[in-house]
Formats: C-alpha cells, structure tokens, sequence
C-alpha cells in the first residue's frame, strides 16, 4: 500500500471517530526519567462524552503501556496492573502521582525534562468498538511520587 493511502485511511478512521464518542484529554504528561530507569509514569485527566473504558495504549517511546493503579498502604507502596480504567459519561478521571497512571514499561531512550512524548491511548465504547486517541505528554521533572 502506498504512504498516501495509507494516510488516507487514517484521517477517515479519525473523522469518523470525531463524530462518535469521544474522550477529552487535559494535561497530558510524562515523568521525566532518572539515568538508568526503564519504565515511566504518563498522567492525564480525560472525560468522556459518554461511558467508556480506556483498556490500554501504545507509544513509541516504551515497549508497552500498562494501565496502573498505585496507593500507600501502612507505608509501603502498593502497585498493580489494571486491565480497564472506567471513564463514567461526563466525569473528570485523574491519572495523577499516587493513584491510577499508565506506565511506560522498556522504555527504548531516557525521557528528557520537556520532551513531547507521543501516546497512543486505546478506549472501549458503550458499542464495545475501541477507538485511538492520540496524544502528546510534555515530559516533566519532579520529585513527587
Ligand atoms: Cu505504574
């Protein structure tokens, strides 16, 4: 297939998915990454205009993208993988430090503080139909876990 129809046939898939139910993404970001470190933590507050279910995502920057959840618990850290996060019609979903994130998991270069990360976010519709969502998350520095 040629590059041209190719592109094409993605900006019909992504007109046709702007005219179906969608999910607004506000402050994507990514946490800049210290030497050596191989995963990330992506944050964002995403609302849906109707009751979706983000399942995943991709990104060029990792190998996968896991779907978190992580609390204090007695002091320690409890963190595990989630299969879905529900994002109810009309409500703000944090994924914020401390609580539900998505990982960037074999991270393929260290993340720089300022960087544009690209994500691809996967969501469920209430017609079982998964559309892509793509972003761009500035990656930050900070010290806050
Ligand atoms: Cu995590």
């Amino acid at each position: 297939m040629t590059r041209s129809l190719l592109r094409l046939i993605a900006a019909t898939l992504f007109s046709a998915a702007a005219l179906a139910d969608t999910v607004k993404v506000d402050n994507p970001w990514v946490r800049a990454t210290a030497p050596g470190q191989k995963v990330a933590g992506g944050f964002m507050t995403l609302t849906a205009d109707a009751d979706m279910v983000l399942v995943g995502g991709t990104s060029p920057a990792s190998k996968h993208i896991e779907l978190h959840f992580m609390r204090m618990e007695n002091g320690v850290m409890e963190m595990r993988e989630l299969k879905e996060i529900p994002l109810p019609k009309g409500k703000a979903v944090s994924l914020e430090p401390g609580g539900l994130h998505v990982m960037f998991i074999g991270l393929k270069n260290p993340i720089r503080e300022g960087q544009k990360v690209p994500l691809t976010l996967s969501v469920k519709g209430p017609d079982g139909k998964r559309r892509s969502i793509g972003v761009e998350a500035e990656a930050r520095r900070t010290s806050v876990h």
